[in-house]
């Protein structure tokens, strides 16, 4: 050590390091002049610092204010816990905005701070202070809806072994041409708003409820299932409806014998195959089985269920496909049977599936390990399909309301949330989300067919499913029609039959139009008959007509895939179809928007257009030695095939022809159910 140096330590520490000894206090000033003035910078350094130490680590030792790593984590969990609280105030607004753009508040003092306000920026801006006070009023609802009610009428979970009660209240068929209206309006004509003075306190109209549930286990809402005499059809059936049963059997008995247990059958071959590893087809079939009142194949299928049925696989699944297939299939049949089984397989199975929403942006993930719970993104790039990740709403919610645990619901809803605020083409969607930055890939196509589809199908469904109580969604849907208007909607050539483009790079339009689109006129008539304007209904007819003339224009009577309408004027033929785009998946969207247009309008032709198509279905798809299959080429006089069939041909096509070709409307009243995405009904909730 140097001796200056060893001299300003001896100094500053006042003792003689070679003596150990206190040495004579000196006066502070002699000293002072005694150092260079290099020391007396040091002392002066190490004073500041030390004053401003002490001001920030005074205060918190006298709050018992440090915190450990775990105590920084329950803060930091309570602090975006007050931020939500926060947004319930009611000029928080741009608090919630400093959420949804993953801006942290930096405040540490765990205080609930006022919002502060900011100038109006933006539409989303907007959008989003609309969305913040819709999402309040949802979450005051939810837990409202969390109080202990008492418990349902006995019977209601037996609904299987009671018999008929003439159905549920839907709300009759409309006279063909009668456009009535026939939910709420108020008296200015508006949709769905609520009375407040009903809106705050009446669950169901259970006010005063005791404080706790005599059978915690049963769902709040499930009295609003109503009974139904499923598996005592026999002799009330229509004969188109025997025929679908007939065509169901045949292909039942041929997956029984070739591919039990197994996800996929491929009839041709009389192979099977693994998707996700849990009997899909059995799953997906499920409800079906209840609905056409199929009772020894339904109790196969339970004692299956029961006995094999497990999500313990080390395998990567699609949280979409099996959140529309497996949970709302197992969810479904619970409701419809009171069978807690399936109740148990869904909480099972939803679990599993939870971690796929531990993204950056809370935008789910579309694949993860049942066994594992790995999340990731697709194995082909970055994105999420945007209807996927906004197509396991009805699912998760309804898992919720069953196993009264928000935290399946909660998931779901900051989803949407996040897709309600982020900038929009008149309402139009872009077909990929990245699950990392939450945003939109702006240049990916707009479209109501692949990728895009059912992220319009779950606002409507969602709305309805929450008793028409956020306003969020019915908005979201009814902006993304107009845009439909604006921007896709058009006529071909040389018949005016209306269709639905898409925008290419969100921008160009492309007269293409996927079969999946045909759900659309369906799912329009459904707003409709909730209460949305008239000029959906008209459009839903229209659209119901040119998705029927996709299958009677084609040799086989089947549609394609894909078809391309034409615009030129001189042109002889509306549909044009490509080679790669000819095949045909069994799929349900057109017979399930005819189920619609049957059910609110009673006009026959709509039968009679679903029985051509089911017609046609025998003809090129059934296979000699059992079960249907996709063909290759629906333009070809003699289909060949493809060798698969599909889950959702037993679980979406045959379930909605059996519907359409019935006159019961109290076999899943629309005014107690909506159905999923995979045709799996689930109860309407009253918030
Ligand atoms: C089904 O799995 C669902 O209807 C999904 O939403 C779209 N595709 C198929 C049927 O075509």
């Amino acid at each position: 050590m140097s001796g200056a140096k060893r001299d300003f330590l001896s100094i500053s520490l006042g003792f003689d390091d070679d003596q150990k000894e206190p040495r004579k206090r000196q006066s502070i000033w002699r000293v002072w002049k005694r150092l260079s003035s290099l020391q007396r910078s040091v002392i002066c350094l190490i004073i500041v610092l030390g004053g401003l130490s002490a001001l920030y680590i005074l205060p918190a030792i006298h709050h018992g204010n440090r915190l450990s790593g775990e105590d920084a984590k329950a803060n930091k969990e309570r602090r975006q816990a007050v931020d939500k609280v926060a947004v319930n105030d009611k000029n928080g607004h741009e608090f919630f905005q400093d959420k949804i753009m993953g801006r942290e508040n930096s405040n540490n003092n765990h205080q609930i701070q006022p919002p502060k306000e900011v100038p109006k920026r933006n539409k989303q801006e907007a959008l989003q202070r609309v969305a913040k006070q819709q999402i309040d009023e949802y979450n005051k609802r939810l837990q409202r809806q969390r109080r202990p009610v008492k418990k349902p009428p006995p019977q209601l979970k037996q609904v299987v072994d009671r018999p008929p009660n003439g159905g549920g209240e839907e709300v009759g068929l409309l006279p063909p041409d009668e456009k009535q209206e026939i939910l709420e309006r108020d008296e200015n004509g508006d949709i769905g708003k609520e009375d407040d003075n009903d809106k705050d306190d009446n669950v169901d109209g259970q006010l005063n409820q005791p404080e706790k549930a005599a059978d915690p286990d049963f769902n709040v809402d499930q009295h609003a299932v109503p009974p139904y005499d499923y598996f005592h059809q026999e002799g009330k059936r229509t004969d188109r409806q025997e025929a679908v049963v007939d065509a169901f059997r045949f292909a039942w008995n041929a997956y029984k014998k070739y591919a039990w247990g197994h996800d996929e059958f491929h009839p041709i071959t009389r192979t099977h195959s693994e998707w996700f590893g849990v009997g899909l087809t059995i799953v997906d079939s499920l409800d079906t089985l209840v609905i056409l009142g199929l009772k020894p194949e339904y109790d196969d299928a339970r004692e299956w269920v029961a006995n094999e049925l497990t999500f313990e696989k080390d395998k990567d699944v699609n949280l979409f496909e099996i959140t529309i297939r497996v949970l709302g299939g197992l969810l479904a049949t619970y409701h419809l049977t009171g069978d807690d089984l399936f109740k148990e397989k869904a909480v099972d199975l939803g679990n599993r599936l939870l971690p796929c929403f531990n993204s950056p942006s809370k935008v789910p993930f579309s694949d993860v390990n049942m066994m594992t719970s790995r999340a990731h993104a697709p194995r082909w790039g970055p994105d999420s399909s945007t209807s996927e990740v906004t197509t396991i709403q009805l699912e998760f919610r309804d898992l919720s309301r069953v196993t009264k645990d928000d935290k399946y619901e909660n998931a779901v809803m900051t989803v949407s949330e996040h897709i309600h605020s982020l900038p929009k083409k008149d309402g139009l969607v872009p077909i990929f989300v990245n699950a990392n930055t939450g945003s939109f890939r702006g240049t990916s196509t707009i479209t109501f067919g692949a990728r895009g589809d059912s992220y319009y199908e779950y606002l409507l469904k969602q709305w309805i499913q929450t008793g028409k109580t956020i306003n969020m969604f019915k908005d979201d849907f009814m902006e993304a029609i107009d845009g439909v208007k604006k921007h896709l909607l058009r006529e071909s050539s040389p018949s005016k039959l209306l269709y639905l483009g898409e925008l290419l790079g969100s921008r160009t339009f492309s007269p293409k139009m996927d079969h999946l689109v045909c759900y659309l006129p369906g799912t329009m008539a459904l707003g409709y008959k909730n209460g949305l304007p008239a000029d959906h209904f008209d459009i839903a007819k229209r659209l119901t007509e040119t998705c029927f003339q996709m299958y009677a224009r084609m040799p086989t009577k089947l549609s394609p895939e894909i078809v391309y309408f034409s615009q030129a004027a001189q042109s002889k033929e509306d549909l044009i179809v490509k080679a790669p785009d000819a095949h045909n998946l069994l799929r349900p969207e057109t017979v399930e928007s005819l189920f619609y247009m049957y059910r609110f309008t009673g006009d026959k032709k709509y039968q009679d257009m679903g029985w051509t198509i089911f017609q046609a279905f025998l003809k090129h798809t059934k296979v000699e030695n059992g079960g249907f299959s996709s063909i290759h080429n629906v333009k070809a006089a003699k289909a060949t095939f493809r060798d698969k069939l599909e889950s959702f041909f037993l679980a979406e096509t045959l379930k909605y022809l059996y519907l359409l070709f019935g006159d019961d409307s109290s076999l899943i009243p629309l005014d107690k159910f909506v159905f999923n995405s995979e045709a799996h009904p689930l109860p309407i909730y009253s918030s």
